[in-house]
């Protein structure tokens, strides 16, 4: 037991040797960290774009002379008709934000029983197939974009399973050809969660025109936003009737209702914004590209960190929305959450979108934790979103890149 002991005591100090440790700076000791900042120069993960304000005042003079703030008001029924064209959409229609719009989307396809779904997204996917009565079968993800694996997909279709809801997860596109290939053999509908997806294309078509439907976030953290919003984005003009009514309340006339809705119509002052915010996508996501391509010449090829390509894809459009880097503790000589608290401490504020993942969360590890998830898992272990908002300073960029790969440790053996 004891020579036992001393072997394991010796690996581990073999382990620690291979790796000189050089410690990350304290923000008092100046060395590369940045000069403490102010509460007002803090670098947060995102923060929305506003356009002109005179632009936005426009549109709000026109809810004040209409005198009509709600229910399908004219504003809504413009940007309905605006993002059809931007999107090259047969049909869009508008929602509060983007969890409703989910919700009303599995509403409106009949979705029950279970659906498959990945455990790498937001607590809002897997949330509204659990407020509908549904159950999620969480299948993993590819480790080269964290997409839905579609390999993963078929042994995980029972007999009560009705839809595939995959996420475009930071505007990764999924397969969408052999998950959609997969629901054809199965009868089974595709639904895609969207949110982080807007201003993508895939073979010159708006992404959000794949499925039998998409949904679409327009909250104030996204690359465009409504202040909150969403939108679903279908082929199939009979579901409009059908959407229409379930977010509002399920009425269709004076005398009439049909469905049991609920509320999750868009109000005019969002409906202004996104006018407003419309004409300055292209703008934003040229810059936004420009900010990407500044972190990936500082970060390329340090070992220990994975950046992500997805349009280096053929065909493919991105919007730059994120900006995931995967840290791997052994390689990067530091695990991720140190490096995210070194970070904090400079007032640098990532997030780890998406740690804990969906089945590790309170409400659903009982019936999930032992889920075999191992990509899901590793990802959700190493992920860290950097900054990345319009008028991000290049500056601020280079120090951010400067103190992940100046302060971290540097194994020997490279
Ligand atoms: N599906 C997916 C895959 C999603 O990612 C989301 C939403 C949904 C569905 C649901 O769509 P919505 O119903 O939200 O339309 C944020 C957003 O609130 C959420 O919309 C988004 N995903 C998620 C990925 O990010 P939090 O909890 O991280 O937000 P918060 O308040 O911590 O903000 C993040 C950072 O943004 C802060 O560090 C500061 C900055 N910020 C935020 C706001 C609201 C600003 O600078 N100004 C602001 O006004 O969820």
């Amino acid at each position: 037991m004891e020579s036992k002991d001393k072997t394991a005591r010796g690996a581990e100090k073999t382990a620690a040797a291979r790796t000189r440790k050089r410690r990350r700076p304290r923000p008092a000791e100046g060395r590369i960290c940045m000069e403490k900042t102010t509460r007002a120069e803090k670098i947060t993960v995102t923060k929305p774009f506003l356009p002109p304000r005179e632009e936005f005042e426009q549109y709000v003079d026109e809810i004040y002379a209409a005198d009509w703030l709600t229910n399908n008001g004219p504003l809504s029924q413009r940007l309905e008709a605006e993002l059809k064209k931007f999107l090259g959409a047969d049909n869009v229609s508008l929602m509060v934000n983007g969890h409703l719009a989910l919700e009303v989307a599995l509403k409106g396809l009949g979705i029950r029983g279970e659906v498959i779904t990945t455990p790498f997204t937001f607590a809002s996917t897997t949330h509204a197939l659990t407020l509908n009565g549904i159950t999620p079968v969480f299948c993993d993800i590819r480790a080269d974009d964290l997409t839905m694996d579609p390999n993963a997909i078929e042994p995980l279709i029972t007999e009560r399973t009705t839809a595939i809801l995959p996420v475009h997860v930071y505007g990764h596109p999924c397969d969408t050809d052999k998950i959609e290939a997969i629901a054809r053999r199965h009868g089974l509908k595709v639904i895609y969660d969207a949110a982080h997806t807007f201003g993508v294309k895939k073979n010159g078509h708006s992404l959000a025109c794949c499925g039998d439907v998409s949904m679409f976030s327009f909250h104030a953290t996204k690359l465009y936003h409504t202040i909150e919003g969403g939108a679903l984005i279908y082929g199939d003009s009979a579901l409009t009737r059908i959407f229409n009514a379930y977010k509002n309340f399920g009425i269709e006339g004076e005398e009439r209702v049909d469905y049991v809705g609920g509320n999750a119509k868009m109000n005019e002052f969002q409906a202004a914004m996104g006018l407003a915010n419309l004409p300055y996508v292209p703008a934003l996501i040229a810059e936004r590209r420009a900010i990407t391509e500044l972190y990936r010449a500082q970060l390329a090829g340090i070992p220990g960190i994975t950046m992500f390509y997805p349009d280096r894809e053929t065909g493919v459009e991105y919007n730059y929305a994120y900006l995931p880097i995967l840290v791997d503790e052994g390689r990067f000589g530091e695990s991720r959450d140190a490096l995210y608290e070194q970070l904090k401490e400079n007032n640098i504020f990532t997030r780890r979108y998406f740690w804990p993942i969906v089945p590790d969360f309170g409400c659903y590890r009982e019936k999930h934790a032992a889920d075999a998830l191992p990509v899901a898992r590793r990802a959700g272990a190493q992920v860290l979103c950097l900054p990345i908002y319009n008028g991000l300073a290049p500056e601020k960029i280079l120090k951010i890149c400067r103190f992940i790969v100046e302060g971290r440790e540097v194994p020997v053996s490279l």
